[in-house]
């Protein structure tokens, strides 16, 4: 049975890779930080599964991950554990900066110490398409140059290039995954998919007057998140590390997807939604596209998922949460 470790277990990403790793049958060792009130619910699931274990861990203590390693020894470590919002990072840019960059160096050095021969322990890091930022010159591979535009993406880069040193300098098995959004009902609310498909459930059912938006005209290329779990495991199953972007291939601006899921719920968008100012980045990303055609040759990866059937997804998803909360009030 393989061990593996995955930091940020309760985030999106980590909860759907915790449930396929349980289905191939690893050892899942979930790393949840402190929080003053319990966030576990997307890992409800599998909490007891007798085959997962959860330790608290926080990116800026590198004591705890020593012990982890050193206690499990696990065959695969998936780093996807980041302050993931990228507006956010422009206001605790410390904070983002120092638990992705510095975070990744110290997972890195533990695992070169105990694994000095670089074979036993596979590392996964979440790189991000963020990293490419400003650059004109898109589809996005992974030799595209990367212009990061927030504080965010500036320590995704740092992490990016630490992992390819890493690799080259100790011959440790280290990859990136370039992941381009990739969204599902577990999606952070404050992310702009999940704020979207949310509030049309809310207003639908007379809960919410108001959708207050920001940028409308960026464009993203957004895939599903359970789809994307894949490629990391893919990843880490070659016989050489290497990094992979990883995309639909298909770019749709924010006011696309709003139409979407607004049509969806029968819901005209002028009538609803409102631009506010303060939503806004200091420094946006225009235009995110990628080109997985190394993913698709090398791990035979395909993304499944269209925008359309996304959409619908995260939209019934949370009309069923609304239905259900207003059930229980009633009762
Ligand atoms: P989420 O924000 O949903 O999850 C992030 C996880 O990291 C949460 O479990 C969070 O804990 C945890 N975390 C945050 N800070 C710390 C810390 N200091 N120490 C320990 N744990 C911490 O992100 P996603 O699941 O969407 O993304 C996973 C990874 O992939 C992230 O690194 C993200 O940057 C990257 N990424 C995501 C993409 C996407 O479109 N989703 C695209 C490209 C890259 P808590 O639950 O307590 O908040
Ligand atoms: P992003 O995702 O920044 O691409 O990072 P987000 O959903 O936050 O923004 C996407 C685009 O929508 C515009 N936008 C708004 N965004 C938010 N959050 N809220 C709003 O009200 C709003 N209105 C318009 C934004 O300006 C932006 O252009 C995500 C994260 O998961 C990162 O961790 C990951 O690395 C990248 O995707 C790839």
């Amino acid at each position: 049975m393989k061990t593996a470790i995955i930091t940020g277990v309760t985030g999106q990403d980590g909860s759907y890779l915790a449930e396929l790793l349980l289905q191939k049958g690893y050892h899942v060792i979930g790393l949840k930080r402190r929080t003053s009130s319990i966030c576990t619910n997307r890992i409800d699931g599998i909490f007891n599964h007798p085959n997962f274990k959860m330790h608290y861990f926080n990116l800026n203590d590198s004591g705890c991950f020593w012990r982890l390693i050193l206690k499990y020894t696990p065959d695969e470590v998936y780093n996807l554990a980041a302050q993931s919002h990228v507006k956010v990072s422009f206001e605790t840019p410390e904070e983002t900066v120092e638990s992705i960059a510095m975070g990744t160096l110290r997972m890195l050095e533990a695992i070169r110490t105990v694994d000095p021969t670089g074979n036993r322990i596979k590392f996964y890091q979440a790189s991000s398409s963020e990293m490419f930022g400003d650059n004109p010159n898109y589809p996005f591979n992974e030799e595209s140059k990367l212009m990061p535009a927030s504080p965010y993406a500036c320590a995704k880069v740092f992490a990016h290039n630490l992992v390819r040193n890493y690799r080259e300098s100790y011959g440790q098995y280290a990859c990136s995954g370039i992941l381009f959004n990739h969204e599902s009902p577990r999606r952070g609310e404050t992310f702009v998919t999940r704020k979207i498909t949310r509030a049309a459930a809310n207003i639908k059912a007379g809960l919410q007057d108001t959708l207050y938006l920001g940028n409308l005209s960026a464009k993203r290329d957004w895939g599903f998140a359970g789809d994307y779990v894949e490629a990391m495991w893919l990843m880490l199953q070659q016989d050489t590390p290497d990094d992979y972007v990883i995309a639909t291939g298909k770019t749709y601006s924010v006011e696309e997807f709003l139409h979407e899921v607004f049509d969806i719920a029968g819901l005209d968008v002028d009538k609803y939604v409102q631009i506010d100012s303060a939503l806004f980045r200091p420094h946006e990303v225009p235009y995110l596209l990628g080109d997985s055609s190394k993913a698709k040759n090398k791990l035979n990866w395909e993304p499944k998922t269209s925008l359309k059937e996304l959409a619908k997804k995260m939209y019934d998803s949370d009309w069923n949460e609304v239905c259900k909360k207003q059930n229980n009030k009633e009762r």
